[in-house]
């Protein structure tokens, strides 16, 4: 198939599904265009099969606010006519299933058939979806579609509810490569020293840093354990609420046991260095961070909120707590830390989980699927 691929392309979950998916399929014979602001961070410009159209928007002194929105849609309908695309495969519904819907319209107009398909990730219906002047236009996104994905059950009930859609949303959640997120026993052993001696405990937690991530609570939790057993923190990712970490981090006197590492493009060679992982967000409609170190044999320590259940089995490939309860996950956290045998049996558990149920080659059949399809019945 020719699939166009529309996301984020900076930090942050939905633009690493959409690049890791067009990279899978590419590897699997499809062809695929990116057609975004600017390359997708995972990408390298060297990968076959994958093509990348950059979306420039034009900042003609009249417009104060250039319409990134149309510039996207006359390049959805520019690549889709140069390249005669079978399929449109947009990530975060605002606002790129409108500019779809454009393109759309647009090729029709000459005759063209160009059916789009929107996969929600959870920011854009929990967060920026439920702004009411942003309700009716994602809305609208969502039902104009011709077919619509769901990153977890969860999230599918969340936009049936919120957005009082009818239609039908497919889940397909969330995947690893299984065979790039691995724990490489030689690589950790030459990595590890870096980041913590062999007496001490390695933490980890990735994300971009928004408030929803609770990056505050990590420390918090962090600074409990390393009063109680020699450990380290290693802080991957950047964004708004690093500041008040570095901050906090300070106060609570564990500043020079933190690494705070920033944006890394390679997270599958620092998260298997780590026994454990913090997530304790406010809200996750899945939680890939906690899979992709799940698959690194890494268990989390998590809160039960949105899709995170449909990945962590409380108690057995990783731990679950209220969201705020640091107390909780600090003595959860200390326990295991102390419990070789369980931290062990966890971890074996955390990548079973992954292999067995979110590993690339389970899900990606998924996709190819769901577009055969969405193009059978457009
Ligand atoms: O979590 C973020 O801030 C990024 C966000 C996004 O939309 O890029 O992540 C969402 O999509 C990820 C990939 O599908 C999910 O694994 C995350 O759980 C989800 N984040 C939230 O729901 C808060």
């Amino acid at each position: 198939m020719k699939i166009g691929i529309t996301c984020y392309p900076t930090y942050g979950g939905s633009g690493v599904v959409a690049t890791e998916l067009g990279i899978e399929l590419a590897a699997r014979g499809h062809d695929i265009h990116f057609i975004t602001y600017s390359q997708p961070f995972r990408l390298t410009g060297r990968e076959a099969n994958i093509h990348f159209h950059e979306v420039a928007v034009s900042n003609y002194p009249l417009f104060e606010h250039p319409p990134y929105d149309l510039a996207l849609a006359t390049r959805m309908a520019e690549v889709a006519e140069f390249y005669s695309l079978d399929l449109l495969h947009v990530h975060y519904a605002i606002p790129h299933s409108v500019s779809a819907l454009l393109a759309q319209q647009m090729l029709a107009a000459n005759g063209r058939k160009l059916p789009f398909i929107t996969t929600l990730h959870g920011t854009d219906i929990t967060l920026v979806g439920l702004d009411a002047s942003y309700l009716p236009i994602t809305r609208f996104g969502i039902v104009k579609s011709d077919g619509v994905t769901a990153i977890s059950g969860h999230l599918r009930d969340r936009t049936r509810e919120a957005f009082a859609v009818t239609s039908e949303i497919e889940v397909i959640p969330n995947f690893v490569n299984c065979d790039v997120y691995v724990r490489n026993p030689d690589l950790v052993a030459a990595m590890r020293p870096r980041f913590a001696a062999p007496h001490e405990r390695l933490l980890v937690h990735l994300s971009n840093f928004r408030p929803v991530k609770r990056v505050q609570d990590v420390i918090k939790v962090f600074a409990r354990v390393a009063a109680a057993m020699p450990a380290r923190l290693m802080l991957i990712g950047d964004g708004p609420d690093r500041s008040a970490a570095e901050h906090l981090a300070l106060q609570l006197k564990v500043q020079d046991r933190i690494q705070f590492v920033g944006k890394q493009d390679n997270v599958n060679e620092l998260l298997p260095l780590a026994d454990l992982m913090l997530m304790p967000s406010e809200m996750e409609s899945f939680g890939l961070a906690a899979l992709e170190a799940m698959a690194c044999s890494v268990p989390s320590i998590a809160t039960q909120v949105g899709g995170v259940s449909e990945l962590i089995e409380d108690g057995s490939n990783g731990l679950l707590f209220n969201v705020g309860d640091v107390d909780s996950m600090s003595t959860a956290a200390i326990a295991l830390l102390h419990d070789e045998g369980r931290l062990a049996a966890m971890s074996q558990a955390a990548r079973k989980t992954a292999q067995d149920r979110f590993c690339a080659s389970r899900i990606i059949p998924l996709y190819e699927d769901y577009y055969d399809r969405v193009i059978a019945r457009t």
